[in-house]
């Protein structure tokens, strides 16, 4: 029996290995034929990472970051019948604007996708003249009707709830400046439409712990349990070689997601083998999304890894929720409201 409950449907056929090894009795565990995505994996795309996937029809279906040959990122679909192995549409999707005309970004990254009742919504980051949230919504995967620019530059990783609270779509998102760096929070918004959004809380800061010092960003979709919303970002340090991104984890309380239950003060991944410390930017891990099974409360955590290459690692709610309680640190505006 297990102790805590994913809240969400049951997906028997989602990703798994036995026996995955952990490193220092990390809840989370890589999966051994990591990288799942490897260089050069369609023509004109030389790299794919930092990606979403989801369960659809009986198999998956997934957003992925292709970084083209060019430099510049844009979103491709892929299919897999066991979310392991991947196979990509050739052409970077186009969406349509509101009026149905062709939409092309000038430049989308860091895919998120997430269900909410019968709809898919796609957030990525694109420019409007600067950094900001990109979103779209599609049903069938073959027309995806962009919205327009939901919040001002600058903002990123932004990430959508699988359902609403009291009526009201929710959205966790960082605000920063115009550049890579300062500004790392977490901030909640909420919206009646996707349109207008309102009432942005504070959810979490960055930390006095090293490994997330200097920025945090929500990663996945946050996974309803029977313990609060359980989160999975990414946290930053900065050393004399550049910056270090590490998988960590929160549990957010299930009606007012702006207050933090329990937030684990060390890492739960951290970059240490080679396709997440070796690629075109060294030792990133920056999860993006989880597939997850409520009847066995196994999740798989989706991660980009070393800007070059998608990483998968697995563990169960019972295992990573007690890990995050178990070494909790939650400071007082963390748990908060994040209203002033
Ligand atoms: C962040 C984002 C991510 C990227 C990371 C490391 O600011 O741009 O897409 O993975 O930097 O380069």
């Amino acid at each position: 029996m297990s102790k805590y409950k994913i809240i969400g449907e049951s997906v028997p056929n989602m990703p798994w290995q036995e026996g995955a090894e952990s490193k220092s009795s990390m809840p989370l565990r890589r999966y051994s034929e990591n990288p799942i995505i490897g260089r050069n994996p369609l023509p004109g795309v030389a790299r794919v990472f930092n990606s979403a996937v989801m369960p659809y029809e009986g198999k998956f279906i997934g957003v992925f970051r292709g970084e083209q040959t060019n430099g510049i990122p844009f979103i491709y679909l892929g299919h897999s019948e066991d979310a392991l192995h991947w196979t990509f549409d050739p052409e970077k999707i186009l969406f349509t604007d509101e009026n149905g005309r062709p939409f092309m970004p000038r430049y989308a990254y860091d895919p998120r996708l997430v269900k909410i009742e019968d709809t898919y919504y796609l957030i990525w980051c694109q420019d409007a003249y600067g950094a900001a949230i990109g979103m779209a919504k599609t049903k069938d995967f073959k027309t995806f009707m962009r919205l327009e620019n939901p919040f001002l530059p600058f903002n990123r990783n932004a990430v959508l709830f699988p359902r609403k609270i009291d009526g009201k779509f929710m959205l966790l998102s960082r605000p920063s400046d115009s550049g890579h760096t300062p500004f790392g929070d977490i901030f909640l918004s909420e919206s009646p439409d996707l349109v207008y959004w309102g009432r942005h809380r504070h959810v979490m800061g960055k930390s006095p712990e090293w490994w997330e010092a200097v920025k945090i960003g929500g990663g996945a979709s946050p996974v309803e349990t029977s313990e609060g919303w359980l989160l999975f970002y990414h946290g930053v340090t900065s050393t004399c070689n550049g910056l270090v991104y590490s998988i960590g984890g929160a549990i957010l309380d299930i009606d007012e997601p702006s207050k933090v239950k329990y937030r684990c003060e060390t890492y739960l991944l951290t970059p240490e083998e080679w396709y997440e410390e070796r690629g075109f930017v060294p030792n990133v891990c920056f999860p993006c999304a989880t597939i997850t099974d409520a009847g066995t409360g196994r999740i798989a955590v989706y991660y980009g890894a070393a800007d070059s290459y998608v990483g998968v690692a697995f563990t169960e709610a019972d295992t990573v929720i007690d890990y995050i309680k178990e070494h909790s640190v939650v400071r007082p505006e963390d748990a908060e409201s994040g209203r002033r």
